[in-house]
Order: structure tokens, then sequence, then C-alpha cells
């Protein structure tokens, strides 16, 4: 077992009380860095806090649900007190038990082309006919094939530092798309050739944003982390889970979103699309968020699509929660059933 032995215990010394904290990660170098930039921010918020960070090797690999699986299990044992996951890697509905206690605010949620050295200065539009382009996601395939039919998408595997080796020692793609968000966490900003805007490819629901699971019942380590909530973040992605919970999405369905808070509206767009993009559904509803309304203190409320948010106005929570739910149910009426069925059975048929 990769989990060092960790104990919780509160030390009590010169009249101070001081709990260890036990962070849970995965061993990639992206879930170290997103561990420890969370470790960072706790630390500054309380300087007396003493926090331990434990790896965990997966077992399992392959399915997204059995990959966060893993760290609910250290969680549900009392081996860790929380885990730091990218947002868009937690399902819609968590096991009962587990809550997001924290979203923290959002980094650059869009795409990003990744150019192979020998193109830099190219784009996806000048990149030359047949390019093969590297992207396992079938929403961003969906959505690129449609835009860039003079292109050749290709599955790319494996974690980010696999995916850029594979483009830059080999001649096998000319580019492969990655979240910007992932890009930047890891150092590697200065590779991002092309940013991808709505026009060109909407992001995954949750995408560029972190979350910090805990036990539902652990009220102490709720009441800690919920101070990293970002209010534009969480309801952003509040909205972006329920349209996907709603849509009875899982983590690899050509569904895309796109949210934005400005002046205390919230407005969602999101799309499903066909595996080679050129059946979609989209489209935008907005709501009023006013996170000057009275805030509850939030005794026994509800988690929204698995976010605990207590801090938040619960009228706020709720809006953010139906726009999503009416936008899913808005496309669901124009057919988007079809469409993400169709998607979903040729995807298993691959
Ligand atoms: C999910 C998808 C991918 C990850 C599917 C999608 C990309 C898979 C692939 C749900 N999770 O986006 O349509 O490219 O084959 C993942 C990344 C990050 C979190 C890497 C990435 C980092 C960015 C973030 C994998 N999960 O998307 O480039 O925190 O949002």
């Amino acid at each position: 077992d990769e989990i060092s032995n960790l104990v919780s215990v509160f030390q009590e010394g010169n009249g101070t009380v001081t709990r260890i904290i036990r962070m849970g990660t995965r061993k990639s170098q992206l879930a170290r860095i997103q561990t420890d930039s969370v470790a960072e921010k706790l630390k500054e918020l309380y300087p007396d806090l003493q926090l331990e960070i434990g790896t965990r090797r997966l077992s399992i690999i392959g399915e997204k649900s059995l990959f966060t699986k893993e760290l609910e299990n250290a969680l549900e044992r009392n081996e860790v007190d929380l885990v730091v996951h990218s947002l868009k890697d937690l399902p819609t509905s968590l096991p009962p038990g587990f809550t997001i206690g924290a979203v923290l605010q959002r980094e650059n949620p869009h795409d990003a082309v990744v150019l192979h050295p020998k193109n830099a200065g190219l784009s996806l539009d000048s990149l030359p006919e047949k390019s093969v382009i590297g992207t396992s996601s079938l929403r961003r395939a969906a959505q690129l094939k449609k835009r860039f039919p003079q292109l050749v998408f290709e599955n790319i595997r494996g974690n980010l530092n696999t995916r850029l080796k594979k483009l830059d020692e080999k001649e096998d793609f000319a580019a492969i798309i990655l979240a910007a968000a992932g890009l930047k966490r890891m150092g590697w900003e200065s590779r991002i050739g092309q940013v991808l805007g709505p026009e060109d490819c909407m992001y995954a629901v949750g995408q560029g944003a972190l979350a910090i699971e805990v036990r539902a019942r652990d009220r102490d380590i709720l009441e800690m982390v919920s101070v990293l909530h970002d209010p534009d973040t969480v309801l952003r992605c509040i909205a972006e889970r329920a349209f996907l919970k709603q849509l009875e999405g899982g983590c690899s369905v050509p569904v895309a979103v796109h949210t934005e808070v400005k002046n205390s509206v919230l407005y969602l767009t999101g799309a499903v699309y066909s595996l080679d993009g050129t059946d979609c559904l989209k489209d935008t509803m907005q709501t009023n968020i006013d996170l000057h309304d009275l805030v509850h203190d939030g005794a026994g409320e509800r988690a929204h699509v698995g976010v605990t948010a207590h801090s938040l106005p619960l009228l706020a929570l709720d809006a953010a929660e139906k726009l999503g739910t009416d936008l899913a149910n808005l496309l669901l009426s124009k057919g988007a059933q079809d469409i993400l069925t169709t998607a979903r059975q040729l995807n298993d048929a691959r």
C-alpha cells in the first residue's frame, strides 16, 4: 500500500490544538502539482496547520470513475482527509458519504493546441492538409472535425508527460490538443501554440477548476476547505455539472459547455455532438445569481451536484443548478438523447 502510515491526531501543546491533515494524491506529476498548490493555499490560510501528503498508486487503470475511486477508498477508510482532483474528472454523482467541499478559482478553461516543434508558428487553420492531430477526447474530436475538416484526428493516450514526449520525439502527430489549465500547471505554458475559443471548441464540464473532495460528515474539514471556494467558479461549475447530469452524460460523451458570469447573471451555453460533429444541438440560457442575497448558515442543506457550498447563498446555488437542468431539458426536447445514444453506441463499438 502506497499510503504512508499517516495518523490523524490532535496534538495539544501550549494550549493550541493542531490537527494533522492528510492529503491523498495520485502519483502523476500533474496530480502532485495540483495537490501541492492546494496544500500551499491551506498553509497560507491556516499557518498552524500540519499537512501531510501521501501518494497512492493506481491499481486499476482505465475508467475515470475507477481512477478517482482509489482515493475515495482511502478517504472512506479514514486514511486521508482530503483529495484534490481536476473537477472535470469527478462524476456528477459522487458516491454517498463524499462531497466536494471546495471548488477553486478556475484557470483558463479552454483547450489549447500544442504543436510539434517543426510546426511552431502554425495553427489549426494553417497546418498542411491531412495533418494528424492527437486527442482522445470525443468532445474535442467532434467539434474540431466539423470545424477543420481538412485535418485528421487520432487517439493519443497516456498522462501529460507521455503525450508531450510522443508529440516531440516522433513524427506521428503534427499537434495535440490539451487543456490550457493542465499545461499551465505543468509549467508548459510556452508550448501553447493556440488557445481555442468557443467558436472552435467549447470546453468540458468543470475544465480548469480544481476540486477538493472530503467526507461529507467531516464538518471540521468541510469548514476548513470551504474558504477556498471561488463563488463565480462554483456557480458556473454547478450549472455545467447539472447540465451534464441531466443529459446522463458521463466523462466520455461529446458534451461541451461555455459559462460566464456578468453583472450577477450566469450564462450557460451547452452542446451535444455526434462523433463527427455534423449533428449538433446547442443553446444558451441565463439566470440571475445574486451573491449578496442573505447568506444562510446551511445547516443540513443538501449538496448541489455533489458540491457543498454553505457559504454561498442558497438561492444562487439553486438557480445555477436549475439553469443546467433546464438547458439540458431544452436540448433533450430537441432530440439530444438520440445524438448521445448513437455517439455512445458507435464509440463502444470502436
Ligand atoms: C476528461 C477528458 C480528458 C481528461 C475528456 C474531455 C481529456 C482526455 C484526452 C473528462 N478528463 O476533456 O473531453 O485528452 O484524451 C484531464 C486533463 C486535465 C484534467 C488533461 C486535459 C487537466 C485540466 C483540468 C483528462 N483531466 O484535458 O488536457 O484540470 O481541467
